[in-house]
């Protein structure tokens, strides 16, 4: 393993956040290669850490002041054993191919778990939508599709939403994708609703996060009514993790975004979580602005040089990280062990760092990493793709009724898979152990592609 390890490293030199990926996967999937020596052999898990293809390419495009700027596009083709390759598009400017390619590492095995046929992939660009007019974005996303479209198709490759990329977004690229194939298919998901969008996509990633939640605290014989909650984020996941939890009579005491957060000892309520959402959807404001209108939550800026977000440094009994990747170090965590956190069930992708995931691990609280938790959304997206493709729309009711019991079956396989290796309860190795051995076998019966 020591050596697998190397070797990743030699080949992908400085992709820090996708070699904490590999590394996690290949420690939890250790005693699986020890038991199926043949997976060993046609060299599974070395074929998995390579995309399948990579395809980088250049975004030009005319601002508002009719400057040229050019962004970097990219889309990770991860895997496709187990079907089409599916994962979002980020649009952030942190975005690099380190990022999308732990995003498309983690998808593959997420959308294993999901029972659906679909395989991984994530992409995206460097462009920053912040502050940008409609129309700005429009031309951006024009231009993206203008090239990547070519790579896509409803039985090859289907992108989706993740930061930076919600409806309006995901709007403009279906557009482009309609123009240039000539063809009305389901190419994309989370579409709006009046053109092959699924009911309960957007709420799909924050409400499975807390239906895991939800599994986890039913094997201790509690639920979330009256527990009190921090969530991170105030985007799409953060706001339905947040409704979620007051539907099911919880209390949600925070919110942030990359400058700050909010604490509302009072709690989050409906007319309020209204509120966020038409800050964050419609005015495309800050969580500051939340503090302004409500006197009785406190903000706080984040302030870097502190070593440790306060956000998770207060009593509660739930812990939904909804923001982004690492933004629970090991600071964060212990704080949150020591305020009394027992719950925590990742809505981000990978956002707690080793160390931090460790604690959670020796200190036995129930931990979900995000593979496992927040795999609603695209279970829902494959819920989208079936729709399409039936030509069909089911209810609300229909679409949710599924989403909860695909939850509940990522969260039997978890549990099945790590009580099988000797690590009960340890949902990591479960979820990492269950995602990959599905798409090994398919490997394996497809011979070495
Ligand atoms: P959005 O763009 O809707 O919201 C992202 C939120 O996280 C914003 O509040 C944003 O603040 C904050 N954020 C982003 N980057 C940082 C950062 N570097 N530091 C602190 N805060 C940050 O994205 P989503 O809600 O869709 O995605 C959130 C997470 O959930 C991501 O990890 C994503 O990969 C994951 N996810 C999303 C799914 C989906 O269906 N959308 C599915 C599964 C996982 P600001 O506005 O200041 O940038
Ligand atoms: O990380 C994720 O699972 C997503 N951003 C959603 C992917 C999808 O295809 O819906």
């Amino acid at each position: 393993m020591k050596e697998f390890i190397k070797m990743c490293e030699e080949c992908n030199p400085g992709e820090v956040e996708f070699l904490q990926a590999v590394a996690e996967v290949a420690e939890s999937v250790k005693p699986v290669l020890d038991k199926h020596p043949e997976y060993r052999t046609a060299k599974v898990l070395e074929r998995m850490v390579e995309p399948e293809r990579t395809i980088l390419f250049r975004i030009p495009w005319v601002n508002d002041r009719g400057e040229v700027q050019i962004n970097r596009g990219y889309r990770i083709e991860m895997n496709s054993a187990i079907g089409p390759y599916k994962g979002g598009f980020r649009f952030h400017p942190s975005v690099n191919l380190s990022i999308l390619k732990f995003l498309g590492f983690e998808q593959v095995y997420k959308n294993a778990l999901t029972t659906l046929p679909m395989g991984g992939g994530k992409g995206g660009s460097n462009f920053d939508p912040k502050g940008k007019s409609d129309n700005e974005v429009m031309r951006f996303c024009h231009s993206f599709m203008s090239e990547i479209f070519r790579h896509l198709g409803p039985n090859t490759d289907v992108p989706a939403g993740d930061i930076g990329v919600g409806a309006r977004e995901i709007g403009y690229l279906f557009g482009m994708y309609k123009k240039l194939r000539n063809e009305f298919t389901g190419v994309l998901t989370g579409k709006g609703l009046e053109w092959g969008g699924s009911l309960i996509r957007p709420e799909a990633t924050g409400y499975g996060t807390i239906y895991f939640a939800s599994e986890m605290l039913a094997t201790k014989d509690e639920a979330l009514e009256g527990k009190t909650c921090l969530i991170s984020g105030s985007g799409n996941v953060a706001q339905y993790a947040a409704e979620k939890v007051l539907e099911l009579g919880g209390k949600v005491l925070t919110l942030s975004d990359s400058s700050g957060y909010i604490y509302d000892e009072s709690g989050i309520s409906r007319e309020k979580l209204d509120y966020v959402m038409y800050l964050k959807n419609v005015e495309r404001g800050r969580i500051k602005e939340y503090a302004e209108k409500y006197p009785e939550a406190v903000y706080t800026a984040i302030d870097p040089a502190l070593g440790y977000n306060p956000l998770w440094n207060h009593k509660a009994d739930c812990a939904f990280p909804c923001a982004t990747q690492n933004e629970i170090n090991a600071k964060d965590a212990a704080n949150l062990v020591a305020n009394g956190v027992n719950v925590v069930s990742e809505g981000a992708n990978m956002p707690t760092v080793p160390e931090g995931v460790n604690i959670f691990l020796e200190n036995k609280i129930l931990y979900a990493p995000g593979k496992a938790s927040n795999a609603g959304g695209v279970s829902v997206s494959g819920l989208e793709m079936t729709q399409n493709s039936l030509r069909l729309s089911w209810t609300r009711e229909e679409v949710d009724d599924y989403l909860k019991r695909i939850m509940k079956s990522i969260h039997s396989a978890c549990i099945g898979a790590a009580d099988e290796y000797g690590t009960p309860g340890n949902y990591v190795n479960g979820a990492n152990i269950a995602g990959f051995v599905k798409v090994a076998k398919a490997m394996m019966a497809q011979g070495i592609v």
